[in-house]
């Protein structure tokens, strides 16, 4: 037998390539060097310190998976590594990067056009621009067939007006992904929009009780003129904005783990160091249960994910696969999150902890991107062959 590692129990390492390896090294120095430090400050203030998109941009962090513009080109794997490393620190730092990479890096690139693509990625890749995506709206939340945001086309190029809401990024955006129903042909399209454009406006949403280390917002679009080379050309229909909730979610997967994994570390060296009873926490049976239950489920489930980055770089992915990572991952994350919790008594409270500011991350990681019960339907219509979201 080998000597089991409480570390990484089934042995993560050996299933990684080197390049791998390397590129999670290099994320998990950054985020505990540069990220760690500044969490404590952006939680208790909601000051999003804009320094850490061009920095993980020079890292090669930044919409890692795709080819040219100055992107890394790496595995589907590596990109969730990286997404597990910056979770560990904040939820709202790894939404801050899933936005950028998955949702605003990836429409142009798979649906953009070539100038699309020349105008704007490799300055997103570098960190110079910051971008965000508009799907969700006031009223239109899991059921984004419904949205309300319309697209007119008119002499010299398009019309938008509408409202999203609870939109990462969106008030220090840059670039808006904006996703609106077009009048022409009822069809939902993708549209990037630059700041400053008139009758655009993000203003952002404050006092949040979670991912408060990410800044979010409303967008307003009061008869928003652009031109024809704004609209994304190659995507249409609900599955081009899905096309890219694969991905993030795919991340959203991995992050949450290294949420979980940050949680277990913090009590478990509590557990050894605090004594109740004459004795350490540690040696209580049920506090070890609640270190042993999210242990295993931590790793059960970054497992999963790596199987499905690898089923998707073979292009063998079926989207329930994802769904089934995301809504397992984020359930487990937030349940055994909370319970270890216990195990700090009253010091739960107290920020500098840290595992309470995850669990609070948790619920929402456990809502954005298709909230727990909608990837339960998805599922659930898989299984059965039903459809139980509406009539
Ligand atoms: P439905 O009829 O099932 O599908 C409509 C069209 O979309 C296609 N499709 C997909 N394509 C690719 N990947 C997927 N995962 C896809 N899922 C569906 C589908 O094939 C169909 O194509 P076509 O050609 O036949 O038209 O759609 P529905 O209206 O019945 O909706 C079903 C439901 C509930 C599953 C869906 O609407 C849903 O997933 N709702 C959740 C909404 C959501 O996830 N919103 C996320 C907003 S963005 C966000 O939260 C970012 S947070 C970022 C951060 O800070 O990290
Ligand atoms: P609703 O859709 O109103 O759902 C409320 C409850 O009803 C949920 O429990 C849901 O599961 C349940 N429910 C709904 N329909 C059904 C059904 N058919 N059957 C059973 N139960 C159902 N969106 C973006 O577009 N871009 C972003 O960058 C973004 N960032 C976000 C950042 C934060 C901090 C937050 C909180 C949200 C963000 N969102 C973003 C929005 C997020 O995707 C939505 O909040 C999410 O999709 C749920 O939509 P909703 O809030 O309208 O809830």
């Amino acid at each position: 037998f080998v000597k089991f590692d409480p570390e990484d129990p089934l042995n993560i390492d050996s299933l990684l390539t080197e390049e791998e390896r390397a590129i999670r090294d290099t994320a998990r120095a950054f985020c505990q060097e540069t990220l760690l430090p500044r969490v404590l400050h952006s939680q208790r203030t909601e000051d999003f310190n804009p320094r850490i998109i061009p920095e993980m941009g020079a890292l090669g962090l930044l919409g890692p998976t795709i080819e040219g513009y100055g992107c890394a080109g790496t595995s589907s794997v590596a990109y969730g590594l990286i997404a597990r490393e910056v979770e560990r620190v904040d939820s709202g730092f790894r939404s801050t990067y899933s936005v950028q990479s998955s949702l605003v890096m990836h429409p142009i690139y798979a649906y953009g056009t070539d100038a699309q693509k020349d105008r704007y990625l490799s300055r997103l890749a570098k960190g110079e621009i910051v971008g965000c995506f508009g799907l969700t709206e006031p009223n239109h939340g899991s059921d984004p067939a419904g949205m309300e945001t319309t697209a007119e086309e008119v002499d010299g190029g398009f019309v938008l007006n509408g409202a999203k809401t609870w939109i990462s990024n969106a008030p220090i955006a840059d670039l808006f992904v904006v996703w609106a129903k077009c009048k022409w042909d009822s069809k939902i399209r993708g549209f990037v929009i630059e700041k400053g454009t008139k009758g655009l406006s993000a203003p952002a949403i404050k006092n949040k009780l979670a991912l408060r280390c990410s800044l979010t917002g409303s967008i307003f679009m009061d008869n928003v003129k652009v031109g024809h080379d704004s609209l994304l050309p190659n995507g249409q229909g609900l599955g081009a904005p899905f096309g890219c909730l694969n991905n993030a979610r795919f991340g959203i997967s991995w992050g949450v783990i290294g949420a979980l994994e940050d949680c277990i570390t913090r009590t478990k060296q509590y557990a050894l160091e605090r004594r109740q009873f004459g004795r350490p926490l540690a040696s209580f049976q049920l506090v070890q249960k609640k270190l042993v239950d999210a242990q295993t489920e931590a790793v059960l489930g970054l497992h999963a994910s790596l199987q499905v980055g690898r089923l998707k770089d073979d292009g063998k992915l079926a989207p329930e696969m994802i769904s089934m990572v995301k809504r397992n991952n984020c359930g487990k994350a937030l349940e055994h999150a909370r319970r270890v919790l216990d195990i700090l008594g009253g010091n739960a409270c107290a920020d500098e902890y840290h595992v309470g500011r995850h669990v609070a991350n948790l619920q929402v990681t456990n809502t954005y991107e298709g909230t727990y019960d909608i990837h339960t339907l998805i599922l659930g219509k898989a299984l059965t062959g039903i459809q139980a979201f509406a009539n």
